[in-house]
């Protein structure tokens, strides 16, 4: 990987950064465990603070949306003294990141009914904890998982809900709001890359259409997410970048020639359409996600567990 940034750093790092930008390692919560992981590894390779820094803006740089990454890295780094500190500071990181989304899994899953039918969107790891919970507390019922053009997440999912006995369904994602009425659905559970201080949600592109048709069908959306996925940044007034990737995960080159192809890979979902967040801090409003902000980053807009 030479040339590529990674000069001088470790393989062990490289590799998880590398397959951070290739998506190889995916999902907001992941690729924030994965660079905290990252950064303790290269703590124990005699790393000193600089380059630790460096780590950091290097592993900013591979997926722009989430800011469950820059979270990540900054709980690691700021204030810590010495690179031993970086890596308790990721123990801790990842820690409560596991048990965050056990606690999501159980208040989510009173959310659920015996008998339900559900909607998932792309693949979220904090989703599929309420499935997950909900399995374990005996409920019975049916999950319809949007295949999630173009990368197809919802493959994945569907191979997950199918192994925790769950009733599964896939479809197209343009199926959604049919598959809302014809299929008595009671609600939708997706993830968060980022929320904004004013409730919005950044999630995989899709995530607002589906909300919107919910909404439409008088339906609740649940936003599953931990803490770490809200942005202290857009307090104040930092936009959410949208990543773009390229067209050829959507189109053959050259399929149509002349035509300008775009591939946007997450949207803004209006806190309107989103009937509550669930965190590992309780359930709350979209509204609630200022409050939440300013009680886990306090100033420094460092994350805190
Ligand atoms: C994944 C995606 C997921 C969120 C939440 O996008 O949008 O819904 O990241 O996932 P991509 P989780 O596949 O492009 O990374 O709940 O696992 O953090």
């Amino acid at each position: 990987m030479s040339g590529s940034g990674y000069d001088g750093f470790p393989h062990e790092f490289s590799a998880i950064a590398e397959g951070i930008r290739t998506m190889e390692i995916r999902g907001a919560a992941l690729i924030a465990v994965e660079s905290a992981r990252a950064l303790k590894l290269l703590a124990g390779t005699g790393a000193d603070l600089d380059m630790l820094e460096e780590a950091g803006r290097l592993l900013f740089n591979t997926r722009p949306t989430a800011i469950s990454l820059e979270n990540a890295v900054s709980s690691c780094l700021t204030g810590a003294g010495t690179p031993q500190e970086v890596a308790e500071n990721a123990d801790r990181f990842i820690g409560s990141a596991i048990e965050g989304k056990h606690l999501i899994g159980r208040y989510g899953a009173e959310r659920i009914e015996d008998g339900g039918a559900y909607i998932t969107h792309c693949n979220s790891s904090a989703a599929l904890s309420v499935f997950k919970a909900a399995v374990d507390a005996g409920k019975r019922f049916d999950v319809f998982a949007t295949e999630t053009r173009p990368w197809r997440q919802g493959l994945i999912t569907v191979r997950e809900l199918a192994e925790m006995g769950i009733g599964t369904h896939f479809i197209v994602d343009s199926a959604s709001r049919h598959i809302m009425g014809e299929m008595n659905i009671k609600g939708v559970f997706v993830g968060a890359d980022t929320i904004c201080s004013n409730g919005v949600v950044i999630n995989k592109i899709g995530t607002s259409m589906l909300a919107l048709a919910a909404h439409e069908a008088r339906i609740p959306v649940y936003v599953c997410a931990e803490s770490f996925k809200f942005s202290p940044e857009t307090l104040h007034g930092k936009l959410v970048p949208i990543e773009e990737r390229p067209i050829s995960e959507v189109i053959e080159p050259g399929e149509v020639p002349d035509v300008t192809v775009h591939n946007p890979v997450f949207d803004a979902t209006p806190s309107d359409y989103i009937s509550a967040i669930i965190t590992e801090k309780g359930v709350i409003p979209p509204e609630g996600a200022y409050d939440l902000i300013m009680r886990f980053f306090g100033g420094d807009e460092r994350w805190t567990p």
